[in-house]
């Protein structure tokens, strides 16, 4: 028994922890298998800082050790993974701090796929989570467990609490562990489920397997040129690829530092960027919406004589990189962030599906309002449908990769669905293979529902195919799914829902509805009523009282006219 643990038996062909971690000159292998997970990496950078977060800084060492602590308990509950036995789903929720990388390697230390749960989402949404993914264990954070605990008895899920950092605070004892060595075939093995919401139906779960992850990493890494002595600022949710990918596994990729905190706040963001404590943040990646909140925090705190030019020398002075993606930034927040840091942003295009696909470039110059050019190993095309009878044949319009892009004689500048290939493409949404069917072509491209034009060298990304689909603040909300909440109140007889555009969000969720007859209803009573069921982010932020929605002779809504109509461009 040491610190709390003994291990019965480990699940994965480990590096052995004695060897790694009492002696700092063992040599290691640093990825023994193709597409190993992150943890594989982590021995070779030992006693430096991987995270830093509210509880303080974690080594890669004190990571990597807790992880296995904590895979030895999964695996104890679960049994031990096998390469023909399908992984479980291992679902688990976490303030953002080191508490997440700790659940998210033992998950895959113990052979699991790893469920994020986000830890704002109202109880209704995480059984919707637990149930579709049939998971058989939530792990949780000690501040969590009050919370999940009555849920996972419910549907009769295990349920184990991570020891908080905020509790036990060291790892001393437990290098005595031994793993007892297996083979697991990474490469295809499920890694990740991610939600999405879509057109149509529940939101579905993104499986991505360990190459997807493997791909999605090092095309940034090679990319952007990350190095261990990066230092990246994280604000975002940690239940979404932006958040996932590119804010943390990155860095923990080359043994780099992620600086967590546990939610945005435009004060605390601006502190670390303008604090003198050396090592500095070097790296900052955020959505638009960020971006904004950060320019008025700037604006109504900042712009004292001697400040302005203080923060704009901090910035050039600090910072190699910041990013923005996640949904379209505007040109005006663009010119405004240079002017006040004097960095341009680099914007990449990407989704839950496939990681990262477009990008400007680290050096050379950046198109505002463009998303530059594929990631290496990424092949895209954009493409317009010709239904045909049986199946669907497409008109190519454009296709590249990192190496170039060629338009179709005839086809300059014209605008089609953007398609996309590679390896950090997902494999499937989690049991449901006619969705995951309908998702690619029959050449299997998979098919994003944005449509975009190649033009002056550049990709640009023009909108999403379907009305239905609102990015509020980077987040992917369903129409659809919002409705259909909506449609449960008590007051509301008819509802349509529309993405209205917003300088601050790129849209906003506006809710138009005809209420039952005598019935009253506020916007502070509606989104009151909306917390028990939805996520913050899809609660209407405007509610539009209407007599009767307009609907043509088929009894349909046309959310085109709807916008044109309540908000006149
Ligand atoms: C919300 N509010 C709005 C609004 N949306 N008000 C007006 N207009 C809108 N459009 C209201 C809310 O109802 C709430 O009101 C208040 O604003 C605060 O909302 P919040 O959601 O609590 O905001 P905040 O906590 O400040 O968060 C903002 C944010 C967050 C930008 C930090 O949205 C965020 O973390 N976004 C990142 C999402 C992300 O990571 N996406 C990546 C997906 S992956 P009240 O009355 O309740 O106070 C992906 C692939 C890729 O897309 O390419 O990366
Ligand atoms: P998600 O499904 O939450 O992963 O969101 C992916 C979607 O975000 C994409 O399909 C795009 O619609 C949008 N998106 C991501 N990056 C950009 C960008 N730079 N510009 C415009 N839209 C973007």
């Amino acid at each position: 028994m040491t610190g709390g643990y003994r291990l019965i038996k480990s699940s994965v062909r480990l590096p052995c922890l004695r060897t790694l971690f009492c002696s700092l000159h063992t040599s290691v292998p640093s990825q023994p298998q193709p597409c190993a997970p992150v943890f594989y990496k982590a021995p070779a950078f030992s006693n430096r800082t991987a995270l830093v977060d509210q509880h303080g800084r974690h080594s890669y060492q004190d990571l990597y050790l807790r992880s296995f602590a904590l895979s030895t308990e999964i695996t104890r509950l679960l049994g031990n993974p096998r390469n023909d036995v399908p992984p479980e789903r291992v679902s688990f929720i976490c303030p953002n701090d080191a508490s997440y990388v700790v659940c998210q390697w033992a998950a895959w230390m113990s052979g699991a796929i790893a469920v994020p749960l986000y830890k704002n989402h109202p109880l209704v949404e995480l059984e919707y989570i637990l149930k579709d993914s049939r998971s058989a264990l939530v792990v949780s954070d000690a501040t969590y467990t009050d919370f999940i605990a009555p849920l996972a008895e419910k549907l009769e899920i295990a349920n184990i609490t991570v020891p908080s950092f905020a509790q036990h605070n060291t790892t001393e004892g437990m290098i005595h562990l031994e793993a007892q060595h297996f083979d697991l075939d990474w490469k295809e093995r499920g890694a990740m489920i991610v939600y999405t919401s879509g057109t149509t139906g529940r939101p579905k779960g993104v499986l991505s397997t360990h190459q997807n992850l493997n791909a999605m990493v090092t095309a940034l890494v090679d990319e952007w040129l990350w190095t261990k002595s990066d230092r990246i600022l994280h604000v975002l949710p940690l239940h979404h690829v932006h958040g996932i990918v590119n804010k943390l596994l990155c860095p923990l990729w080359v043994g780099a530092t992620c600086v967590m905190l546990p939610e945005f706040s435009p004060k605390e963001v601006w502190e670390h960027f303008l604090s003198t404590d050396s090592p500095s943040v070097n790296v900052f990646m955020a959505v638009p919406t960020i971006y904004s909140k950060l320019i008025d925090y700037y604006d109504s705190h900042l712009t004292r004589p001697g400040v302005k030019d203080f923060v704009k020398a901090m910035c050039q002075q600090k910072f190699r990189l910041m990013v923005s993606g996640s949904s379209a930034l505007p040109v005006p927040i663009l010119e405004r962030w240079k002017e006040i840091t004097g960095h341009i942003l680099l914007e990449r295009y990407g989704m839950t599906e496939i990681g990262m696909a477009l990008t400007n470039p680290l050096n050379g110059p950046r198109v505002p309002g463009s998303v530059g050019n594929p990631l290496p190993e990424v092949d895209v095309r954009i493409a317009n449908e010709i239904p045909q009878k049986e199946g669907s044949s497409f008109t190519i319009l454009a296709q590249g990769n990192a190496t170039g892009t060629e338009v179709s004689p005839g086809f300059e500048d014209r605008e089609g669905e953007l398609q996309v290939k590679g390896p950090a493409v997902f494999r499937e949404y989690w049991n449901k293979p006619q969705e995951t069917k309908e998702a690619f072509t029959p050449d299997c491209w998979f098919r994003t529902g944005d449509t975009a034009v190649y033009k002056d060298n550049s990709y640009w990304i023009l909108g999403r195919t379907s009305v239905d689909i609102i990015k509020s603040g980077g987040y992917k909300i369903s129409a659809l799914e919002v409705e259909r909440h909506l449609l449960a109140h008590p007051s509301i007889t008819d509802v349509a829902v529309i993405g209205a555009p917003d300088a601050t969000w790129g849209q906003r969720v506006s809710a138009i509805v005809k209420l039952r007859e005598g019935h009253k209803l506020t916007l502070k009573e509606l989104k009151d009523w909306g917390r028990a069921v939805m996520a913050s982010y899809c609660i209407p932020a405007e509610l539009i009282r209407v007599e009767e929605i307009p609907r043509n002779q088929m009894g349909k809504i046309n959310k085109k006219q709807l916008l044109a109509l309540f908000y006149p461009q």
